[in-house]
C-alpha cells in the first residue's frame, strides 16, 4: 500500500481530523480514558463530521481512534460517555450545561449522503458501541477489538440506533443478550453475529479501511447516496422517507420537465408538460 498523504484539517483537543484522496479520517484522541467522549469531544466530532459532509471532495468518512493508551498500551475505539462528565441531567460541558449531543453525531452519520466506516482498533463499549452500530460499515482489529455493551451497568442506555438498529443486524435474541448481559465479544464473534464487516490484522487495519474507502469512491456517488438512504428508509420512518425523497427531488430537478416547470413560472406562462413522454 502506498503512503497515505494525510493532511490535518484542523487541530482539536479530543479528536484528530485529517483528509486524503477523497477520504476524511476523524479519530477519537483520548486513549488514556479508552477514548470516552465528553461534551467537548462530541462538539468537535459534530463539527468535523459536518465539515466532511459538506466537503464535495470527500466521499467516505472513517471514524477511527488514536492509541494505544500511554498508561498501559491498550487500544480502544471508544468507551462511550465520559462518566466523569456525567452530572444530574446528562454530560456536563465546560459551561456547566448538561447535554446528550452524541445523538446529534449519530444522526449526522446516519443521514450524511456518504459512506461512514467505523475503524475499531480496540474497545468499542457503551456509546462507543452504539457509534459503530450506526456507521455504515465496521472493520475491526483481529487482535485488539472487543465489543461490549455496558449501558445497563451505568444506567445510561441507548434506546435508539444503538439497541433497536443493532437488533436488525444481529437479531433480537443476540441484541438482548449483548445489552442484558454486557459480555465481551471478540472481533471474530462480532463478525459472526453480523455487526462487523471484516476482521483485519491490527497492523493492516487503517490501510485496509483506506482501501475499502477507495473502492467505494470508485463507484457512482449518486448510487451510493441513494442506496444508503434506501437502506435507511425502512427503519427511519417518515424521516427516512423525507431524506430519500429529498434525493429523488434533487434528481428530478435535472429533468427537462423540471426546467419547464421553473421556466414557465419565471416567464409567467402555463407550463407545457404535454411534450414529455410518460415512461413506464
Ligand atoms: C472500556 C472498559 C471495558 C475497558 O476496561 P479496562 O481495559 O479494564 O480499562 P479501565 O481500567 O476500566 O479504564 C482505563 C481508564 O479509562 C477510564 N475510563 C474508561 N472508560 C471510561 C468512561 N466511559 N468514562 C470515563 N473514564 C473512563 C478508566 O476510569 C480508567 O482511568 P484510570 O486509568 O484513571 O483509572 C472499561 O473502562 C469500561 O467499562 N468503561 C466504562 C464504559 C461505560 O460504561 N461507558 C458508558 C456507557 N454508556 C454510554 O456510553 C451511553 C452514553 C450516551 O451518550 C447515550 C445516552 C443515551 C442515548 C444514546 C447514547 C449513546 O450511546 O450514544
Amino acid at each position: 500500500m502506498a503512503t497515505i498523504n494525510w493532511k490535518t484539517v484542523k487541530e482539536y483537543s479530543d479528536i484528530t481530523y485529517k483528509k486524503a484522496d477523497g477520504v476524511a479520517r476523524i479519530a477519537f484522541n483520548r486513549p488514556n480514558v479508552r477514548n470516552a467522549f465528553r461534551p467537548k469531544t462530541t462538539g468537535e466530532l459534530f463539527e468535523a463530521m459536518l465539515d466532511a459532509r459538506e466537503d464535495p471532495e470527500v466521499g467516505v468518512v472513517l471514524l477511527s481512534a488514536e492509541g494505544p493508551s500511554t498508561k498501559d498500551g491498550i487500544y480502544s475505539f471508544c468507551s462511550g460517555g465520559d462518566q466523569n462528565a456525567r452530572g444530574e441531567q446528562g454530560y456536563v460541558d465546560e459551561g456547566g450545561v448538561a447535554r446528550l449531543n452524541i445523538l446529534e453525531v449519530q444522526r449526522l452519520i446516519r443521514f450524511m449522503p456518504k459512506a461512514v466506516i467505523a475503524v475499531v482498533p480496540g474497545w468499542a463499549v457503551g456509546g462507543g458501541h452504539s457509534l459503530h452500530v450506526v456507521c455504515d460499515l465496521t472493520l475491526a482489529s483481529k487482535e485488539h477489538a472487543i465489543f461490549k455493551q455496558t449501558d445497563a451497568d451505568v444506567t445510561s442506555f441507548d434506546g435508539g440506533y444503538g439497541s433497536a438498529y443493532l437488533a436488525k443486524m444481529v437479531g433480537q435474541k443476540r441484541a438482548r443478550e449483548i445489552f442484558f448481559l454486557g459480555r465481551n465479544y471478540s472481533a471474530q464473534e462480532a463478525y459472526e453475529m453480523g455487526m462487523v464487516n471484516a476482521v483485519i490484522p491490527h497492523e493492516e487495519l487503517e490501510d485496509t479501511a483506506f482501501e475499502w474507502a477507495q473502492e467505494i469512491l470508485a463507484k457512482s456517488p449518486t448510487s451510493i447516496r441513494m442506496l444508503k438512504f434506501a437502506f435507511n428508509a425502512t427503519d427511519d420512518g417518515m424521516v427516512g422517507q423525507q431524506v430519500f425523497a429529498g434525493e429523488a427531488t434533487r434528481l428530478a430537478y435535472i429533468t427537462e420537465e423540471a426546467k419547464e416547470g421553473r421556466n414557465a413560472f419565471l416567464e409567467k406562462r402555463k407550463p407545457d408538460f404535454k411534450k414529455f413522454k410518460r415512461v413506464s
